[in-house]
C-alpha cells in the first residue's frame, strides 16, 4: 500500500489525505457533447497498483458502462512520481435530449474498502439540432395558418416512421381578438430556455413600432408550444423597427454544458445604415434567468 501525495495540478480536486489509503483517487475533469455522444474525461489512479484501473459511469443514476483509464495524461504522472503517464479515461455514451447528471466513480484494487465516486459530478445539457418540438427525435413541422379573425392558428405535422400524418394538428390560437396579427408575425425556431426542447419564438409588432418576442415552449408528448403566457421580451419603438428586423435563432456560445452560463440565444439583426443593406448582428436579446451575450461592438450604438 502507497500513500499518495496530495495532487497539485487541478484546483478543484477535493480528494483528501484520509481517503487516499487503499481507495483509488481521481477526478472527472470534464463531460459534455461531441458529435451527438456525450463524453466523460478525466484520471484515476490506485494507490495500490501502477496499471491502470477501471471506471464506471453513471448518467442520471444508471450505470453505462466501463472504461479503463489508461489514457495519456502526463500532469497526471508528474502528480503522482511512480505511477506513470497512463491513467486519463476518456469515453463516450448515447443520450437523449435533456439535462443528465453525469458521475463517475473509480473501481478499488487490491487494497481499500470502496469505489468512489470522483469529484465532480457534472450536470450536462444535450439539445436536439433538429427543429424535434416534442423531443422524440423526429423532427416536426410547425405552420401558422392565417384564420378569418386577423390572427393565426399553429398547428403541428410531427414526425414519426410515417412523418407528418398525425390527424390532429392544431395547438394553439394567436387570434386576432388577442393582438395577434397574420401580416405582423416572425417566427423562428431554438432551445432558448436550454431544456433540450426546440421551442418556437415569435416577433410581433407593437404599436409602436417595435416588436414582442414571444415564447411558445416545447414539451414532450402531443401538446409542445401549448404554455399560454408567452411575451418574453419586449422591444419598444422607436429604437427598435420591425421594419428593419429580421430574426435567425443559435447558441452563439455553442456550449452544450450546464457549467456555462449562456445556452441558447436570440438574435436579431438590423441593418445597420441607409448606406448599407448589410444584415449585421445588432445585440442578443437576453431571455430570463440567462446571462446576456452583448455583441454590439463599440461605437456602434442603436440609431
Ligand atoms: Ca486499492
Ligand atoms: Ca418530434
Ligand atoms: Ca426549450
Amino acid at each position: 500500500m502507497y500513500s499518495l501525495p496530495q495532487p497539485t495540478h487541478h484546483p478543484c480536486n477535493q480528494v483528501g489525505k484520509g481517503s487516499l489509503i487503499g481507495n483509488p483517487v481521481g477526478f472527472l475533469d470534464d463531460s459534455g457533447m461531441t458529435v451527438g455522444k456525450l463524453y466523460v474525461r478525466g484520471w484515476a489512479i490506485d494507490p495500490d497498483t501502477t496499471s491502470a484501473i477501471t471506471v464506471h459511469t453513471y448518467i442520471d443514476g444508471n450505470l453505462m458502462g466501463a472504461t479503463t483509464a489508461n489514457t495519456y495524461r502526463p500532469d497526471v504522472g508528474t502528480a503522482y512520481p511512480g505511477y506513470g503517464d497512463n491513467h486519463g479515461y476518456y469515453a463516450e455514451y448515447t443520450v437523449g435530449v435533456g439535462t443528465h447528471q453525469v458521475c463517475t466513480y473509480a473501481i478499488n484494487t487490491g487494497a481499500g474498502d470502496g469505489n468512489p465516486q470522483l469529484p465532480s459530478c457534472k450536470s450536462v445539457q444535450v439539445v436536439d439540432p433538429n427543429p424535434d418540438y416534442n423531443g422524440d427525435g423526429f423532427s416536426d413541422l410547425a405552420i401558422l395558418h392565417q384564420v378569418t379573425d386577423g390572427g393565426a392558428d399553429l398547428h403541428m405535422l410531427f414526425g414519426s416512421t410515417s412523418p407528418l400524418s398525425n390527424s390532429g394538428t392544431w395547438l394553439c390560437s394567436l387570434a386576432g381578438s388577442a393582438g395577434w396579427s397574420w401580416s405582423n408575425m416572425k417566427a423562428v425556431t431554438g432551445d432558448f430556455n436550454g431544456n433540450g426542447y426546440q421551442d418556437l419564438a415569435i416577433l410581433a409588432k407593437r404599436t409602436d413600432g417595435g416588436a414582442d418576442v414571444h415564447v411558445l415552449y416545447g414539451g414532450p408528448g402531443s401538446s409542445p408550444l401549448g404554455n399560454t403566457t408567452t411575451i418574453t421580451r419586449s422591444l419598444p419603438g422607436p429604437g427598435w423597427d420591425w421594419t428593419k428586423m429580421k430574426v435567425t435563432a443559435g447558441d452563439t456560445t455553442a456550449t452544450t454544458s450546464a457549467t456555462s452560463s449562456c445556452f441558447t440565444k436570440l438574435l436579431t439583426a438590423e441593418r445597420m445604415s441607409t448606406s448599407s443593406s448589410a444584415a449585421r448582428p445588432r445585440s442578443a436579446i437576453p431571455l430570463p434567468g440567462y446571462a446576456v451575450c452583448r455583441l454590439r461592438r463599440a461605437g456602434t450604438g442603436r440609431r
